[in-house]
């Protein structure tokens, strides 16, 4: 079966498999079956809701190591007239990124390792009394066919990597990142045809799942803080950014 892990997808084609492997393939492979298999798992002891708007619920769970915060963070929510399709291409593709991203001060594309998968460089801003945040990751976006029937699972990962393009330079400090966006789309009361299906009709259900390390110490309290504020605050105003821009557009399934 490894064989099979590597075989990238294309997002406009779910169907299609090109054998166009790159040196990171395994890595997006694994790191992306990983969030598959625990994205269905109910919120259990330990969790805690920390933000509870509408549909959406912000979860957290307390973790240190070493004495820098952990937490790892999950959001479920759902929302009507977008696709997950949509939500991810959005997410994904960075010549949106600086009109939804309030906690950066710049994204570039260092690499291109397939056309689904690219390597960012990221300057993060200076939001608490410790160094400037920086970041360097592989972002993949993937189309999951379940079924003939169902509409398919989208999802994007971001996930931290070295390269020589993106060296650590004191006083920038790397962040950590293991995050995953998950979308399934439902479509209600489906018409018989499908060119029938308005966007009132569909909703999308999201899990976002965020593992970051801030690579240094920064005082708890603070940034706890920080995320309790600033991660309902991004998927609020990138999901009405999604909203904004799909309304008037054909709905990309
Ligand atoms: O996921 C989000 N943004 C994407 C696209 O820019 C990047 C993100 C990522 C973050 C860090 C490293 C690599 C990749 O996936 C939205 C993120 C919203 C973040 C809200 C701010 C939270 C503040 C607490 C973070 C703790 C880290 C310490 C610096």
């Amino acid at each position: 079966k490894i064989n099979d892990a590597a075989v990238v997808s294309t997002p406009n084609d779910g169907n299609t498999s090109v054998n166009r492997k790159h040196r990171l393939a395994y890595d997006v492979e694994r790191v992306v079956q990983e969030h598959l298999t625990y994205v269905r798992e109910e919120i259990s002891d330990g969790w805690d809701l920390i933000h509870q708007e509408g549909e959406m619920k912000v979860y957290r769970r307390e973790v240190e190591e070493n004495g820098i915060v952990v937490d790892p963070l999950k959001i479920f929510h759902s929302m009507k007239g977008v696709t997950g399709h949509e939500i991810c291409q959005y997410f994904w593709d960075y010549q949106y990124r600086m009109e939804w991203e309030t906690t950066l001060d710049s994204t570039k594309i260092i690499e291109v390792l397939d056309p689904d998968t690219v390597i960012f460089f990221q300057m993060h801003k200076r939001v608490w009394p410790a160094a400037q945040r920086d970041s360097c990751f592989w972002s993949h976006i993937r189309c999951i066919s379940n079924s003939e029937e169902d509409q398919p699972t989208w999802l994007v990962v971001n996930y931290t990597t070295p390269h020589h393009l993106a060296p650590i330079k004191s006083p920038h400090v790397r962040l950590v990142a293991n995050v995953a966006l998950i979308c399934e789309t439902i479509i209600n009361e489906p018409p018989l045809n499908i060119q029938d299906i308005k966007r009132e009709n569909i909703e999308c259900k999201l899990t976002y799942v965020a593992f970051v390390n801030p690579g240094g110490w920064v005082p708890s309290a603070a940034l706890r803080s920080v995320a309790k504020r600033e991660y309902p605050r991004f998927l609020k105003r990138f999901t009405s950014y999604v909203l904004e821009q799909t309304r008037d557009k054909p709905i990309l399934f």
